[in-house]
Formats: structure tokens, C-alpha cells, sequence
């Protein structure tokens, strides 16, 4: 293995792990970084990192373009409030922009309470580690915001498996904790595995190195069925594609236990061992035959008896499940079947299943942010309590601590149960075209907030719209840091990211932290001499220096199968599941508890044919939107000419047929109108979406145009998020729009 850093001709080589900024979630792909005089000169993929061996994606190839592009901010700036929404902004030192930071925040708790402070974060960057810990230990706020209605990314299936089972995520087994990789002897790969509502070649989520499909795929002739309502890239290679109508998965789902239980293709003896709930459950799935979800979905009743009863004989299938079981209000009852048939099936935790996380001890307290507050005095309970949405949103913030979104945006425009009064922006563009729906809302809404902080790498509508102060954020290649994959809670390896130069006066997330954090509660914060010294104590929580990891780069985590056997799922480490029975709950104790059914039932989209047939004569295509692109991560990367050249325009996916009825060609620009809204992109007709549905992207802004409000870089033109409703959440207070919503298209005239 080489050196992590060698010098090579003049040029200093650094191994590191590719995190954020720019944003990916925790992949950690491994890099090789060119210094040379102190600036980066070329990064290229390490083909000694275990898992990426040397693969890296556009985003991560355009890396230099990003980090050396000349808008970049890379020295923290202040601008008047009155100046909000004008370039007027103005170079200032650290020190000018901390005492701005410190006196203002403090100005607002003496006011107003540290509860009016609210710390938004975005997702799966570095800065995710840290937005909660922010607003509980650094302002004493117990309100952290990650902003989409319904917490509607990766929130509800953490929550579905939590209840049901613990374990952090499920995630398909592609020999990712071993440095052998596919050669390590216990590993076995899956025969059969379920893409649902996931396409992970372009969004490699949350450590899911999405090429692992491709490598298994070629390697043990791995069979793939993908459930969506678009055939992708991938969909093409499948073994069976599933057209399903957006938003009606669960009885999808429902219908596959229903032939999986019905035909007996199940685990007797994990079922007996270790699970609760299987005869209430196989009752339950009897009320969704085939046929039935056949209609429902808009598929073939064949299709779905087919790839149910290849998974279950599979040994063993796997389940890739992705954003699309959040994004639907009846989401958190589609988590439940999937896990379900994850077990059922004897699939769960074994080689080549869907495997999950040792529960470190250790790792829950460093999650534990508002915990540290509480212990350090830095917030009582009585501020704990004060949280935005536990009252209406219980089991949601049961389980996750921040505010419920949908309760911020009533509580900004309503003043229930206080108005909020600053705000700090740590990895989100707000009002952007990514994560809030009804931005438009959110915008009027923040717009009154006395002090806004933003911590970015590029000036965006968020920043130029909202704030006053700029701070500027190392890249990945600017700071040291560990990449923990699903945030450690199923994590495949340590990961460093390996500081390799310095631009600007550029700090990373955990620096400025550190900084904010001495200023407001020095008698926490000041332990910590660095990052390096922070992270130490608390991500690799002593199991290694900083140091050692650096050196070696990756360290895989080499877990064993089957933890529920040997205790590694409790944090009492007695065998069995984090469930209240200790069983995987198949009838769920917490749902029950939360007010919902212990059973998965179908629900039907809040808007669409049958819920609204009214509306849906006027609002007649089924809208879904965001699935990913090479190019982009959300809002990030439209300046960046090598990526931007691949997807100039936003991309409205059109059925020849319907295109064809509404007089639309390609590249015409069309509106997407929505009860709720409207904006405009080009139409693309391709016959890979279903035709009564159509796919509109999310995340675009213009950073070529005119910055200054009303305009701000064109972010309400193409905005897609201006379409969704508020607060349509399932009876858990999970899901949204963003995947199941209705409009109508038509022909830009002007
Ligand atoms: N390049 C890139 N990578 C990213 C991101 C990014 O912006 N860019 N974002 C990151 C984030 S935050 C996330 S959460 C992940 C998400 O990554 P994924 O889980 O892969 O989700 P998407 O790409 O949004 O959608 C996956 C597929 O679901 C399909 N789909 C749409 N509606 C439905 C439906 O109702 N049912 C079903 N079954 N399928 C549906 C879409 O057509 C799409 O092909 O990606 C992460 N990775
Ligand atoms: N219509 C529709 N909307 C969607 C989705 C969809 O599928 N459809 N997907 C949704 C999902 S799943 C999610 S998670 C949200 C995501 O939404 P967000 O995570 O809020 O994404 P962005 O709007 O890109 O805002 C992120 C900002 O953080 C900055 N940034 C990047 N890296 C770092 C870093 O390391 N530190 C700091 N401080 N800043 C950084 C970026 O430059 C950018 O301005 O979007 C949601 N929006
Ligand atoms: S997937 Fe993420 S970590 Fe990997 S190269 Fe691309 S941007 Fe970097
Ligand atoms: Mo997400």
C-alpha cells in the first residue's frame, strides 16, 4: 500500500477519501491528490482504495473546476440587513465576522430565548455531523431544521427500521466491510436484487457505491429487477422493470408478501426465532391479491407474482431501497413491507442479503447532541421541550432530533408556538430549488428573521436573498476529516479525508464550529485545541489516533453476519433486535404507539386520480421529480462548465404519446403547473417514462444570471419545488409530494 503522502517529482501525492464540499454523501471515493507550489494541480481516482479502486465520478473528476472556480468565496463577508437581496456584500476578517456571529446571537437569546435561533442543514455532507450539534451545544437552541416536508430523505426509513428492529440501515451487501472485498471467505453474493425507487449509478447514497451493482452484475451474474416508474440507465440491464405509478408502492409491496406468505416461500425458522407478528401480517397482505395492486399500480398482475416469488427462492435476494419509499406519505407502511420481506425471507444480515450495522455504544452518544447540551448545562429541559413540532409531530421527533419541518414554516409564517429570529444556514439552500417545498413560503417567511449566518462555498439565492454574514467553507481537499459511510450507523469503513491545500481563508465545518462554539460556550468547546483533536475524541471516539487513520486511509470494519445472534444490534448486547420485544416487529409495537396501524396498509397519494379526480381533470399528468443526475448534487454544481455542458437546461421527461396529444416537440420550453404553483423547463420525449406520468428535475438556479432580488440567478423560473404542497404527510408525520404529485403541462408561449 503506498504512502498517504509522497512526494513524486516535484509533487507532493495525498491519499484521501473525496467527501464535501462540493456535496456527495459518504461515499468516501477514494483520491489521489497533485499538489504542487501549494495548489492542486490534478486529482485522480486511487486505485488502492478497497471498495472505488481508482473509479471516480464526474462530480469528483470535475473536482478542480470546483475548487479553483473564480466566483468561489473564499473569504468570509458581511452585508448590511437593509442591503438583503443587493450585492452590497463586503470582505471582512474571521475576527469581524465571529464578533457579528457572537453578538447578534447573543443579542437574540437575550430577547427572544435561544429557541429562536434555528440551524439549518441540508444532506449527506460533512456539515451533517454537525448542524444538531450546532443548535444544541454551540446556541443552546433546540431547534436544528433539515428542512423537507415530511422529513422526507432517509429520516423515515431510519424510523421504520427503528421501530421495527434497529440496526441503522439495511443496505445490499456488496462486500463493502471487507478489505478482500468479494474474495473474503463468509461473503456469498446476492442472486437477486430489488432496486426500489433507487437508481444508485447516479446517487450512490449514503455509502452505497452504486458501481458495486455493475461489479456483482458481471462477477456472479446477479439478477436485477428495478421498480420504478422511468426505465433508467440501469432499468436496461434489469431483469424486470416494474412501470409503477408513482406514490402507490406500498401496495406494490403488499401485494409481493401477499404471494410470498401465500406461497409459503418464507424462512420458517428466522421467522420462529426471531420475529413477531408473522400470521397478523400474512392476514394483513391477504387484503392485497396481485390483480388488486395490479390496478392499483398500473402493472402487470404476472409481473409482480414473477419477481415476488424470484426474490423469495433467491439465496439470497436483496433489497436496495431508495428515496422514493420516503417521498410518499404512505412511505413509512412501504419501509415496513420492504424490511418484512427482507426477514421473512432469511434474507436479512446474512452474506450477500441486506445487511446492517453493529450498534456502537459510543456512536449514539456522539449523536447525542442535545444529551451533551443537557449535560454541560448548555440547554435544561425545559428549552429541550421547547422544540418546534414535538406536539404534532411525536413520533417523528421521537426519533430524530430536530424540529419537524413542516411545524417550522407554520411556526415562521404563524408565530405558533413562537416566531424564530435567526437563523444559520450550515449546507442548504433554503429557497432554493432543492430541499423546502413551497419555497416561495419559506422565502416571504425567513425574510423577517433579524440575523442570517451562511456557511457555503458559492454565493446562491439562500445567501444573496437572506443573510448577512458569509462564511466561506474548505473543500474536501482543504480540510481533515473522517468519512463514516451511513453516517456510522451501517458503516462499511473509517475513511480520512486528508487535508492537501489551502484556499483562500477558507474553514471547514468542524473549524467553524469550533469557533462559534469557544465564543458562545467555551466551557465545552474550549477542550478541543483543533479539528483534528475534536474528531479524534469524538468520531473515532479513541479507537484510533488521527494519525492512524490518516496514514491508512480506509479501514474497513470488517463486522460479522447475523449480529442479531451475537448481540451486536442492543446496546446491552444481548442477542435479538432494538425492538421493544427484542424481535424483529413485523407488527410494530411504535407504530401503534404512535397512533398508526402496527401493519402496513395502502394509502393513496394525497393528489392524483383517485384521491382527487376533480382536480386531477384539470391537473391530469402524475408529476414525480429529482431523480438524480451525474452532474449535479441538488443545487450544487451549475457553474461548473464541465458538468453544466452534459445538462445545460432543466429537463422536463415526457412520453412520446403525451407529447405528441399536447402539441409538444423536444427542447420546447413548457410550464409545469401544479394546483400549487408553476415554472418552466424543456421538454425531453423519450419513451423511458410511463406515459400518464411525467419527470421534471429539481435543484436549478441560474448563477449565470442577475443575483440580485427579484431575480435571484433565476431561482423561481424553473423551481419545481414552487409546485408541492405543505404538510401532506402520512400519520407518522412522514413523506411529501415530491414524488406523487399532479399537474398539467403546456407549451411556453412567449
Ligand atoms: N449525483 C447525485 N447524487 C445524489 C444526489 C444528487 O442530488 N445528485 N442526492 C443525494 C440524496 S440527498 C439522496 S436522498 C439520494 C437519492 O437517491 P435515490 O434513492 O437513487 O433516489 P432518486 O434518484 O431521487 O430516485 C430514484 C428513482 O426513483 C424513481 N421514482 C420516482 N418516483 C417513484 C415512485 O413513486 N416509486 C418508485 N418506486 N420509484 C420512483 C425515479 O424515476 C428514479 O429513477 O441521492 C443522493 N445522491
Ligand atoms: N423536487 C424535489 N426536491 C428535492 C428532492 C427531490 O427528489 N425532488 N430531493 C430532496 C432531498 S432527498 C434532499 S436531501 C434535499 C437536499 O437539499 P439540500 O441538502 O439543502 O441541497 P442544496 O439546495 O444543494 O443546498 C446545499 C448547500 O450546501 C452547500 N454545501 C455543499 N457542501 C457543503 C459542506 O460540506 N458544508 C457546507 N457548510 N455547505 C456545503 C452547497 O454549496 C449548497 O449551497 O433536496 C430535496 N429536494
Ligand atoms: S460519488 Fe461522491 S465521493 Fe465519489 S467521486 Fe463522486 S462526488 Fe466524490
Ligand atoms: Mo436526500
Amino acid at each position: 500500500m503506498a504512502e498517504w503522502k509522497t512526494e513524486v517529482d516535484g509533487e507532493t501525492i495525498v491519499r484521501s477519501c473525496c467527501w464535501s464540499p462540493p456535496g456527495c454523501h459518504p461515499v468516501g471515493c477514494g483520491v489521489r491528490l497533485h499538489v504542487r507550489d501549494g495548489k492542486l494541480v490534478k486529482i485522480e481516482g486511487d486505485p488502492e482504495h478497497y471498495v472505488t479502486k481508482g473509479a471516480l465520478c464526474p462530480r469528483g473528476l470535475a473536482g478542480l473546476e470546483y475548487i479553483y472556480h473564480p466566483d468561489r468565496i473564499i473569504y468570509p463577508m458581511k452585508r448590511a440587513k437593509e442591503d438583503r437581496g443587493k450585492d452590497k456584500w463586503e470582505r471582512c476578517t474571521w475576527e469581524e465576522a465571529l464578533d457579528l456571529i457572537e453578538t447578534n446571537a447573543k443579542a437574540v437569546i437575550a430577547e427572544h430565548g435561544a429557541e429562536s435561533i434555528l440551524v439549518f442543514g441540508g444532506t449527506g455532507r460533512e456539515a451533517n455531523y454537525y448542524y444538531s450539534l450546532i443548535a444544541h451545544v454551540v446556541f443552546g437552541s433546540p431547534n436544528s431544521v433539515y428542512a423537507q416536508s415530511g422529513w422526507s430523505c432517509y429520516g423515515p426509513r431510519c424510523t421504520s427500521t427503528g421501530f421495527m428492529m434497529g440496526g441503522g440501515y439495511p443496505e445490499i451487501d456488496y462486500a463493502q466491510k471487507f478489505a478482500d472485498r468479494y474474495d473474503h471467505p463468509d461473503y456469498k453474493a446476492p442472486e437477486y436484487i430489488i432496486l426500489w425507487g433507487k437508481e444508485p449509478l447516479k446517487s450512490n447514497p449514503d455509502g452505497f457505491w452504486g458501481h458495486s451493482i455493475i461489479e456483482m452484475k458481471r462477477r456472479f451474474g446477479t439478477k436485477i429487477c428495478s421498480v420504478d416508474p422511468r426505465i433508467t440507465w440501469l432499468g436496461t440491464r434489469c431483469d424486470d422493470v416494474i412501470q409503477v405509478r408513482p406514490g402507490t408502492d406500498t401496495a406494490l409491496a403488499m401485494a409481493m408478501l401477499n404471494v410470498i406468505t401465500g406461497e409459503d416461500l418464507v424462512d420458517h425458522d428466522f421467522i420462529d426465532k426471531w420475529c413477531a407478528g408473522y400470521e397478523e401480517l400474512k392476514e394483513r397482505v391477504k387484503e392485497m391479491p396481485p390483480s388488486k395492486a395490479a390496478e392499483i399500480c398500473g402493472v402487470d398482475e404476472e409481473q409482480i407474482i414473477r419477481v415476488a416469488r424470484a426474490y423469495a427462492t433467491a439465496r439470497p435476494g436483496s433489497i436496495g431501497w431508495g428515496l422514493a419509499v420516503d417521498q410518499n406519505p404512505n412511505g413509512v407502511q412501504l419501509g415496513q413491507c420492504l424490511i418484512a420481506m427482507m426477514g421473512i425471507t432469511g434474507c436479512l444480515d446474512v452474506p450477500g442479503g441486506t445487511i446492517l450495522g453493529v450498534v456502537d455504544p459510543a456512536q449514539v452518544q456522539m449523536d447525542a447532541s442535545q444529551g451533551i447540551a443537557l449535560r454541560y448545562g448548555i440547554m435544561d429541559e425545559a428549552m429541550w421541550n421547547k422544540r418546534i413540532g414535538t406536539d404534532t409531530f411525536p413520533a417523528m421527533t421521537s426519533f430524530i432530533p430536530t424540529a419537524a419541518p413542516d411545524a417550522v414554516l407554520d411556526a415562521l409564517e404563524t408565530g405558533i408556538p413562537y416566531f424564530p429570529h435567526m437563523g444559520f444556514f450550515s449546507s442548504s439552500n433554503v429557497i432554493g430549488a432543492a430541499i423546502t417545498a413551497a419555497p416561495q413560503r419559506w422565502y416571504e417567511a425567513l425574510k423577517k428573521m433579524d440575523f442570517n449566518v451562511v456557511t457555503d462555498t458559492f454565493m446562491n439565492p439562500t445567501a444573496m436573498a437572506l443573510c448577512d454574514v458569509f462564511l466561506p467553507v474548505a473543500s474536501y481537499a482543504e480540510h481533515n476529516a473522517m468519512v463514516l459511510t451511513h453516517y456510522g450507523f451501517n458503516a462499511s469503513f473509517f475513511g480520512a479525508v486528508n487535508k492537501a491545500v489551502q484556499v483562500g481563508e477558507c474553514k471547514s465545518d468542524v473549524e467553524i464550529m469550533l469557533e462559534v462554539g469557544k465564543r458562545m460556550h467555551p466551557e465545552f468547546w474550549g477542550q478541543y485545541e483543533d479539528d483534528t483533536a475534536y474528531n479524534e475524541a469524538n468520531g473515532l471516539n479513541g479507537k484510533l489516533t488521527w494519525n492512524e487513520l490518516a496514514q491508512a486511509v480506509t479501514i474497513p470494519t470488517e463486522e460479522p453476519y447475523r449480529k442479531y445472534e451475537l448481540g451486536l444490534l442492543r446496546a446491552d448486547r444481548e442477542p435479538g433486535f432494538a425492538s421493544p420485544s427484542h424481535k424483529l416487529e413485523l407488527a410494530s409495537s411504535l407504530y401503534a404507539y404512535f397512533g398508526d396501524d402496527p401493519l402496513p396498509y395502502y394509502k393513496e397519494p394525497p393528489y392524483g386520480p383517485i384521491s382527487t379526480p376533480d382536480l386531477f381533470e384539470d391537473y391530469p399528468l402524475v408529476l414525480t421529480t429529482g431523480a438524480r443526475t451525474y452532474v449535479s448534487f441538488h443545487s450544487e454544481h451549475r457553474q461548473i462548465p464541465s458538468l453544466r455542458q452534459v445538462v445545460p437546461d432543466p429537463l422536463l421527461d415526457i412520453h412520446p404519446t403525451t407529447a405528441a396529444n399536447l402539441g409538444i416537440g423536444e427542447g420546447d420550453w413548457v410550464w409545469i403547473e401544479s394546483p400549487f404553483g408553476k415554472c418552466k423547463q424543456r421538454a425531453h420525449v423519450t419513451a423511458t417514462i410511463k406515459p400518464d406520468v411525467v419527470h421534471a428535475m429539481h435543484g436549478w438556479w441560474f448563477p449565470e444570471e442577475d443575483g440580485e432580488e427579484p431575480n435571484l440567478y433565476g431561482n423561481w423560473k424553473s423551481n419545481i419545488n414552487v409546485t408541492m404542497p405543505h404538510k401532506v404527510n402520512g400519520k407518522m408525520g412522514f413523506g411529501d409530494c415530491f414524488k406523487n404529485n399532479i399537474c398539467k403541462v403546456y407549451k411556453v408561449e412567449e
